[in-house]
């Protein structure tokens, strides 16, 4: 409560009580639970906003958040992809620990029902829960019949709704999932999937890349979809399939529909955009709005949804009571299989800021991504915080916020860092791990990455981007050495020691 806010709480308490209908209702939202939205934009960089430095772009949506709340300088997702990322954001648990990696878009649910998931503690604690957008965490039980019940899924994690590209933008099956049935789906088409070789007769861009609106490399080459080939076949569920170039604007209006239906209960949104993966296809309002070609129109058109949605929440008075957090499943990629022109156009934009690597890689491009925390009523605008933080701490941090006790076994790679989220501390982590095809371990200034067998070239041919793996030991000092170029481990063995032990401890744990 501001002064004024107090000034009339104190001289108006007969007032208040005699329009008591009204009052309490305005009451109650004050001091009910706060709505909790995750915003999870898919491989967007740390550089990749005008408020951590873009140029070529502008995101002034985002930025306001950033304003008016929080931006975190060393937040991670994290893994340097998207399934294993997600995972931990759900779960509170290193993905490691599943060996979680990318999915196909046919592959099972990766968290079993009956694991305690950041939605499900929420739902136990008052909330109504949504998933809106990218899911890649698998669905069904590995034989799955896109033509039935597709189950199960986010609603048997502790989603109340779902609305689903059920993998990638750049993976089939291109529909979309709402609660266990594909939308729009015509019977007498049904359809199927494979990731194992053709299915139907539909084109492919192999055969007829004369349909297609972007080249492709050979993996994107399969089923074409909306005239973009995609890695996987599908034949089928011609009514069904998805307009890449809408879908952004779906999940708005169905994330509206869920704040409508659930304003008088807490709820959570997961709010995770197809933007800006490939293949990018933003809408045609938004072309030309960059500098830099699909890529940057995409992150336009991310920013103008965001704004959408937070205006959204203020026109129906829930905002001042949100917490928003905005942030990506991990690092940037230019080229990531189509020739969408996004590296001819990049111009001198950084989308990985000053840092090394990008999606994939071990370096902290990989997962050092932008996170900020906006909440009007709890967290004092125009801060930036250097804390060490990671979205693994998400679920534990929610859980002191609304008062639930974590059991035993419940996140167990979750620290509660409420305090830091929230700005009123700057502690954060005292050792974080990050990954990407090998472990890291963040201690302080100090990362000490792990050798691997191979040093992943197919990172560096495939997709341009600097991999950080290596055959020998890596340690960077980052207060010095931000950019991870001088690497210190020889110089340094004791130090290699008690970080790779640490990080064999808590691999152990
Ligand atoms: C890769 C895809 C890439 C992207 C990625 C997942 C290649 C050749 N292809 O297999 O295009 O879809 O998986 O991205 O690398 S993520 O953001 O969902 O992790
Ligand atoms: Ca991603």
């Amino acid at each position: 409560m501001n002064w004024k806010q107090k000034l009339f709480s104190s001289f108006t308490v007969a007032a208040i009580l005699s329009m008591s209908a009204v009052a309490g209702a305005v009451e109650k939202k004050e001091n009910s639970k706060p709505n909790i939205v995750v915003i999870y934009v898919d491989d967007l960089g740390y550089g990749d906003l005008s408020c951590t430095g873009a140029t070529g772009v502008q995101t002034p949506n985002v930025d306001k958040l950033a304003q008016n709340g929080i931006l975190f300088t060393d937040a991670h997702c994290s893994a340097a992809t998207c399934t294993p990322s997600r995972y931990s954001l759900l779960t509170g648990s290193y993905a490691f620990r599943k060996n979680a990696a990318v999915l196909q878009g046919d592959a099972p649910l990766l968290i079993e029902p009956g694991t305690p998931t950041l939605p499900s503690m929420l739902q136990q604690e008052g909330y109504k829960t949504a998933v809106i957008g990218k899911w890649h965490l698998g669905l069904g039980n590995g034989n799955v019949d896109w033509n039935g019940d597709v189950k199960p899924g986010p609603l048997e994690i502790g989603f109340d709704y779902s609305y689903l590209i059920p993998a990638t933008g750049d993976r089939v099956p291109c529909v979309l999932l709402e609660n266990h049935k594909v939308l729009g789906l015509d019977q007498n088409d049904p359809i199927t999937v494979s990731y194992d070789g053709m299915v139907g007769t539909d084109p492919t861009g192999t055969k007829n890349p004369d349909l297609l609106r972007y080249g492709a490399d050979k993996q994107h080459s399969n089923t074409i979809v909306n005239g973009i080939s995609r890695i996987g076949y599908m034949t089928g569920g011609n009514a069904a399939r998805w307009k890449d170039e809408t879908i952004p604007f779906q999940m708005l209006s169905k994330a509206r529909s869920f704040i409508d239906e659930n304003q008088e209960t807490p709820f959570f949104l997961y709010f995770a955009f197809l933007d800006i993966h490939v293949p990018r296809l933003p809408a045609l309002r938004f072309a030309g709005k960059s500098t830099m070609g699909v890529r940057g129109d995409a992150i336009v058109q991310m920013d103008y949804i965001t704004g959408q949605l937070v205006d959204y929440l203020k026109s129906k008075g829930l905002l001042d009571n949100t917490l928003i957090v905005f942030s990506s499943d991990n690092g940037p990629v230019i080229n990531d299989g189509y020739d969408d022109k996004a590296m001819e156009l990049l111009g001198d934009h950084k989308p990985g800021g000053i840092y090394r690597g990008g999606k994939y890689s071990a370096y902290e491009a990989g997962t050092r991504v932008p996170t900020i925390a906006y909440w009007p009523n709890k967290i004092k605008g125009g801060q930036t915080s250097n804390a060490l933080v990671g979205h693994v701490d998400l679920y534990a941090s929610i859980a002191s916020l609304v008062n639930h006790e974590l059991q035993d076994g419940e996140a167990p790679d979750s620290f509660n860092q409420l305090e830091t989220y929230l700005g009123t501390d700057n502690k954060g982590r005292a050792e974080l791990v990050e990954e990407a095809y090998t472990l890291s371990i963040r201690e302080g200034k100090w990362k000490y990455i792990q050798a691997t067998k191979n040093a992943g070239g197919w990172i560096k041919t495939e997709k341009n981007i600097e991999s950080g793996l290596s055959t020998k030991a890596q340690l960077y000092n980052l207060e010095d050495d931000p950019k991870e170029l001088n690497n210190l481990a020889e110089s340094n063995p004791k130090l290699v020691v008690k970080l790779d032990a640490k990080l064999q401890k808590i691999k152990n744990e």
